[in-house]
């Protein structure tokens, strides 16, 4: 009798056990890389960065790729060479946080794609390891979406396409492009023109800007590390996307992974904003990138300033929209990078505390806050209620004590009367604010930002959207 009881409690415990890790791997979001890596050290520290954060995600794929910078060359070498490194601080990671991919299943799914530039790699003949690969990834049986995010040339993507596109059903075909969501760092060939004006009803974020028109300073994602003096506009702390920061914080004496980031040539990480924005930290929600998040905000419609594409915009895309932020120097900033700059300090503090789990034991690094509301995300209210805004549940797993900030996203939303909105205690675990005169329903985004005292401090976040009924 015993031995079926202990028999039973076994079976019951695997099964939770099944279900648990079932639920865990579900939810995290399916995610393949393509980067033109080589065309200059950019790729590689975007690498590094993305695997110090690859527990966040189910990865797929890192595919080498050509672009306008490097058009018949791909480089899987650089990108096995930074898996390497990352095998060798992967255990002292998983110290930090669980679910840290396993190293030999990611350098499995390195892979080449052809090399040769933009349109000139599709068609007969063009199928290569990497957009064999891509079509397998979409095909498998897994109802979560595939994110590709496009650091180089997005040809890759395009000779999939164009696969799929002439061997299946209609159907079929769109069964396969309803799957897909991509995020490309502008258009760096000619194939993104190919693949928006085929596939219309194609998710697709991508911030104008080309490289043989020298237009890449319209971009959103140089908000990542540009300044007045490095990215054409004001507003941002250059300091600490610098070289001496990065050699301070990451790169010298942080081991194996974080000396892997090569010294900066032009910008740092330029495409590092297509992962950020699927960091799981509570800021951003990848199926409306109208909300923003630390890989920056983007509207939906169809650009009409043709200089920033290789030719005029077919249909409505995901791209360039604008915060208005307080700058370094104290004056508001109204641009599209500045949807990614504002959260610099955040970003910056949170990888340098990455590369720190990747060589110290847990109580010798910081761990981020957990930010958590008294109530739901979404509230419902009335023309002058009190609306109640309260943190106080949000803990530290280190015990660091905790600092609050409620920030409204007033481009966020359908309330978007600047300045008429007064939230008290903003800088407190509880604060509110009265609900103001509509006509119509409207939403108002209010972000929650909580942050520790450790060392680098660390940010996390809640969004709570209010709607206020007349
Ligand atoms: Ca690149
Ligand atoms: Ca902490």
């Amino acid at each position: 009798m015993r031995t079926i009881k202990k028999t039973l409690l076994l079976i019951i415990l695997v099964m939770i056990t099944v279900c648990i890790r079932a639920q865990d791997h579900n939810s995290k979001l399916r995610v393949l890389v393509l980067t033109d890596i080589e065309n200059e050290p950019d790729d590689a520290q975007s690498m590094v960065r993305f695997l110090a954060y690859s527990n966040n995600w189910d990865v797929e794929g890192l595919i080498a790729t050509t672009s306008v910078h490097q058009k018949k060359k791909v480089a899987a070498w650089r990108i096995k060479e930074i898996v390497s490194a990352y095998g060798q601080v992967r255990t002292n990671l998983l110290l930090h946080e669980k679910g840290y991919p396993d190293t030999n299943y990611l350098k499995s799914i390195i892979k080449e794609s052809y090399p040769d530039f933009g349109m000139a790699a599709i068609g007969n003949g063009k199928d290569s390891e990497g957009s064999e690969w891509l079509i397998k990834t979409v095909d498998k049986e897994d109802n979560r979406p595939v994110w590709v995010l496009v650091w180089g040339g997005p040809n890759c993507l395009a000779q999939a396409l164009w696969k799929v596109h002439m061997t299946r059903s209609p159907d079929d075909i769109n069964k396969f492009v309803s799957k897909l969501r991509v995020y490309t760092i502008s258009d760096q060939d000619d194939t993104g023109p190919w693949i928006r004006k085929t596939f219309p009803t194609l998710f697709y974020i991508c911030s104008p800007g080309t490289h043989d028109r020298g237009a890449y300073h319209h971009a959103t994602w140089t908000g990542i590390s540009g300044d007045k003096f490095h990215g054409r506009f004001s507003g941002a702390d250059f300091s600490i996307v610098d070289n001496p920061w990065l050699d301070k914080n990451i790169r010298k004496d942080h081991g194996p992974l974080g000396a892997q980031h090569p010294f900066t040539k032009y910008l740092m990480e330029g495409d590092s904003p297509s992962f950020l924005y699927l960091v799981d930290n509570g800021l951003g929600s990848p199926e409306y990138p109208n909300y923003g998040s630390w890989g920056g905000r983007y509207e939906l419609y169809q650009p009409k300033t043709e200089k920033w594409f290789y030719e005029p915009e077919t249909r409505p895309i995901w791209t360039n929209a604008e915060d208005e932020v307080m700058g370094i120097d104290s004056t508001f900033q109204t641009s599209n990078k500045a949807t990614i700059w504002r959260w610099r300090k955040a970003y910056q503090n949170d990888f340098a505390a990455r590369i720190n789990w990747s060589i110290q034991p847990y109580k010798n690094a910081n761990h981020p806050p957990v930010a958590k509301l008294a109530h739901p995300n979404n509230l419902h209210v009335k023309i002058g209620d009190t609306v109640l805004l309260n943190a106080s549940p949000s803990t530290d797993p280190d015990g660091n004590q905790l600092s609050y900030e409620w920030i409204e996203y007033p481009e966020v939303g359908t309330y978007a009367a600047r300045n008429t909105l007064k939230i008290e205690h903003e800088k407190t675990a509880k604060a509110s604010f009265i609900a103001p005169n509509v006509t119509r329903p409207e939403t108002i985004h209010i972000i929650l930002a909580v942050s520790d005292n450790g060392t680098p401090a660390l940010t996390r976040y809640q969004r709570v959207i209010v709607t206020v009924f007349p």
